[in-house]
């Protein structure tokens, strides 16, 4: 009998979805190989807990040094590697930057995703070994909506350059399913947040300031538009999502969501709510956070995922903003220790 473990290649591993993809696929016995990029300082706080040898003494999650802008170490790695699985999640993934670095955006998230499928391709026609590869598209992508909800079928009008990569990458992971028989698919990903989330993102930079300012260590936050309206879900149930596609007979596109939508303020109310507070007190509108052409109003039909891949969300609004604020209360409070240690020292 073949005890070989399966071996997942996963690009943006020290990112949000990265760290909790990697938690599920070692926890499935994979042999996780993450793609790491080079910074003058330590990127993965997300997988520190990750990092050592288990039980067992084999190390489950491996890093490589690399990056999405170099065509030939994706192909090197590939080959050395030889996954079962491939999931592309890394990207510029921040869509107010995008708008000041477009061309930096589309080379690493658009071509990136291009140049990671040609290596899959290069290991396919070298070694003959099929490999399962998963694109991390948007519900940017629907933009300016056509209609609501948003599904597998509403055209795309992206209203980025981070959109406008992310068309491209969907689009090209279509093709090389349709021209190579790749067993290639996209999961149309509504936004999901965490305790791990980026602290630029709307709803973790709500959740730090809450916090923070409940302890007296800000006195405001300033946001831009409170009105647009985001499907929010949880990434730990989101990943999930990516692994059953890769599972299926079948590759395809699939919207997952949570079919709910709330506006930014109804997010400050909630967070802020649950300190106790009025966000009305604590929030304050800053243009320079309003972008050059908004998405308003997304909403998704996420049917397609849930009856064919069994997947349901599990974690409510509600619950997914206390998460987050219990979690940035606890950060807060040792930042409040800290300042205090020092100002006594
Ligand atoms: P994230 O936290 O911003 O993580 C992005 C990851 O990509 C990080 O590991 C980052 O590395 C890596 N990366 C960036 N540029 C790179 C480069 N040039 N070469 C190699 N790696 C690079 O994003 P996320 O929220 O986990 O999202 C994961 C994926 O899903 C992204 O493709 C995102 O666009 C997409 N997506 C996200 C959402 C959402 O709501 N979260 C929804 C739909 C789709 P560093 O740690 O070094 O920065
Ligand atoms: O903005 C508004 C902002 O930056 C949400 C990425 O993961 O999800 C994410 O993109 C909304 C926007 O996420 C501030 O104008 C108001 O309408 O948290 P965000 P996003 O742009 O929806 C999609 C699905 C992805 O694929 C992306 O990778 O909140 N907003 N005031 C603000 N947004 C930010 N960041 N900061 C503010 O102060």
């Amino acid at each position: 009998m073949n005890h070989e473990p399966r071996r997942a290649f996963v690009t943006g591993i020290t990112g949000q979805d990265g760290s909790y993809l990697a938690e599920l696929l070692t926890g499935k016995g994979y042999e996780v190989h993450g793609l790491m990029r080079r910074s003058s300082t330590f990127g993965t706080r997300r997988i520190e807990h990750l990092c050592g040898d288990d039980a067992a003494g084999r190390r489950p999650l491996r890093l490589h040094d690399g990056d999405m802008s170099d065509a030939n170490c994706l192909v090197r790695l590939i080959r050395e590697i030889q996954p079962h699985e491939v999931y592309n999640l890394a990207a510029q993934s921040q869509v107010r930057v995008s708008f000041d670095q477009p061309t930096y955006t589309a080379d690493v998230t658009a071509i990136g995703a291009l140049r990671l499928l040609e290596a899959v391709r290069d290991l396919q026609d070298s070694v003959g070994t099929p490999v399962r590869y998963y694109q991390a598209s948007s519900s940017e992508m629907f933009g300016e909506v056509a209609e609501t909800p948003q599904r597998e079928s509403t055209p795309f009008h992206p209203r980025s350059p981070y959109g406008v990569a992310k068309v491209y990458a969907h689009w090209i992971t279509v093709n090389y399913r349709e021209s190579y028989g790749l067993h290639a698919s996209c999961g149309i990903l509504f936004n999901h947040e965490s305790p791990r989330r980026g602290e630029t993102f709307v709803t973790r930079k709500i959740t730090r300031a809450a916090t923070r300012i409940k302890l007296g260590l800000q006195e405001k936050v300033l946001l831009g538009n409170l009105e647009a309206r985001r499907d929010w879900g949880f990434a730990g149930d989101f990943v999930e999502a990516m692994w059953l596609m890769l599972q299926q007979d079948d590759p395809g596109d699939f919207v997952v969501a949570t079919d709910e939508t709330h506006s930014v303020r109804e997010f400050c109310e909630e967070a802020f709510g649950r300190l106790g507070l009025d966000y009305r007190d604590h929030v304050a509108i800053d243009p320079r956070y309003f972008r050059p052409a908004e998405v308003d109003l997304m909403l998704g039909d996420s049917s397609r995922a849930r009856r064919r891949l069994g997947w349901r969300p599990r974690v409510g609004f509600r619950e997914l903003v206390a998460m987050m604020v219990d979690a940035d209360l606890e950060l807060a409070r040792r930042e409040a220790e800290t300042r205090h240690a020092d100002q006594h020292r």
